[in-house]
This record gives structure tokens, sequence and C-alpha cells, in this order.
């Protein structure tokens, strides 16, 4: 038979629940509960991305670089869409593609590749860390996504911006904080040239303050959000489908 609890042991399990708990409670308090909250893992998640956006300042930057630190190799992940229709865009360098912005916006609206190059460019040399092993740097320029939002005009319930690529399988999210970061960008370039189709010709998102997942490539639509329970599988995100969770904060 197991040996009793110690009264020592049980006290401290019951502080670490408890704290556990409180946390949790402030958290949801706070607004600060992740979409991918539930199942086993849920109290861990909740802890992770809470104590971040409480300790650290929503305005906190990732860290740039020198123009000599840009990496000469730049892993890609995964393969481009294999869709018709992707491959009719690609033919005809994307002249008929369309960004989608929709949701909770005053003015949904579809954005070609010309109109995001007219806004006010902003480049930036940081680091891509993927969950894999490997991170490399490299100088991106686009327009910020907060610039976007704030044309099409975010509406004062929103809470989450959803993006999603041409493939069904990859889409992620994040917070309205992180999508109104000054770096967190609409990426059309990459070192200086147009983004090649492995990184994610036309357009990617580039989230440098979290891990390369978050960074969805071959954009279609961006939808701004109060819940995102209806989308996908309701996680947030189609990482934390694989294991990967929703906050993937550096
Ligand atoms: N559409 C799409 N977006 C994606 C991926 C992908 O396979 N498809 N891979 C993700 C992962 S895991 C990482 S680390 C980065 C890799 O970007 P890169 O291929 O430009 O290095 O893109 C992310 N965005
Ligand atoms: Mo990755």
């Amino acid at each position: 038979m197991a040996k009793p609890l110690s009264r020592r042991k049980l006290l401290g399990a019951a502080i670490g629940v408890s704290a556990a708990g409180g946390a949790a409670y402030l958290a949801g308090k706070n607004g600060l509960v992740p979409p991918d909250h539930g199942g086993i893992y849920g109290i861990g998640e909740t802890l992770t991305y809470a104590s971040q956006r409480l300790l650290t300042s929503r305005h906190s930057l990732a860290r740039e670089f020198q123009r000599s630190e840009i990496s000469n190799v730049f892993p890609v992940n995964g393969d481009p869409p294999t869709s018709d229709t992707y491959r009719r865009l690609l033919a005809q360098r994307f002249r008929d593609w369309r960004l989608t912005i929709d949701g909770l916006v005053d003015h949904p609206t579809q954005l070609s590749l010309a109109d995001l190059k007219s806004y006010p460019p902003r480049s930036q040399i940081t680091e891509q860390a993927c969950e894999e092993g490997w991170s490399s740097i490299a100088e991106w320029t686009g327009v910020p996504l907060s610039y976007v939002l704030n044309l099409a005009g975010v509406l004062p319930q929103a809470k989450y911006v959803a993006y999603f690529s041409f493939q069904d399988d990859w889409w992620d999210s994040i917070d309205l904080p992180e999508a109104m970061h000054p770096q967190t960008l609409l990426a059309y370039a990459m070192n200086g040239s147009e983004l090649s189709t492995g990184h994610g010709a036309p357009l990617r998102m580039r989230v440098p303050r979290q891990l390369g997942y978050k960074s969805i490539k071959y954009l279609t639509r961006i939808t701004v959000t109060d819940t995102l329970k209806n989308i996908g599988s309701g996680l947030g995100s189609s990482s934390p489908d694989t294991g990967y969770s929703w906050y993937a904060g550096i």
C-alpha cells in the first residue's frame, strides 16, 4: 500500500493548486485566458499567456538586428499551396490576388498587392525562431498590420485578429495588442526582394515577438473577431491541433 501523504505534502499540494487556481481566476478577470485553455495543459497555457501579458509590456519590442547580421541561410518550412487558384495567381504575378479584410470592422475591404505597396512601408531586421529548432535573421518589408486595421476601422468589441492562408490547414490568430504592435507586419518583401514562393508570396504575416508558426504565409484573408470559438476547432489557430500552443511568445 502507498504511504499516506504527509500533512506537509498535502499542504504544499493545496497551496500549489490554489495558487494556480487564483492566477487562473485573475487571468480570467483580466481577459487573459487564451483560446486553447481547455484540456490537460489548459492551466499551463493560461499561466504562460497571462503572466507574459501582465509582466511584460504589450509595447515591448522584438530585437532588431544590423544588416551584417542577416542570415546567409534561411530555411523554408512547409510546401507552397498546390491549388489551381494559387498557381494561376502566381503565373500572373498576383495581379488579381486580393487580401480580404472582414469581420468586426467599419469597412470590410479587399486590397491588392499594389494597394498594400502604396501604404507607408516599414522594414525591420528580425529573427524568426521555429519551434523545430532553427532561427534565422532577415529583413522584412511590408505594411504594419495596424495600418490596414485602422483603415478598415476596428470595432470596439474586437478582441482577436485571425488570418488565413491558401492552405486550409494553416491559419492563426493573435490578440488585438499583438495585432496593433508596430512590429507586426504584413510582409511582401524579404531582404530587399519580393517574397519568394517558398517564403510566402505574395504576402505573409510576420509576428516577430512570437514563434515562427504564427507568421502565416500565403495570406488570403484577415478577419477581426471577438471570439475564436467558431473558427476551425475553436482553439484560435491550426497549431493547437498539432500540439503547439496558441500563444507562442518568445
Ligand atoms: N501557410 C503556411 N504558413 C506557414 C508555414 C506553412 O507551412 N504554411 N510554416 C510556418 C512555420 S512552422 C514557420 S517556422 C514559418 C517558416 O517561414 P519560412 O518558410 O519563410 O522560413 O512559417 C510559418 N507559416
Ligand atoms: Mo516553425
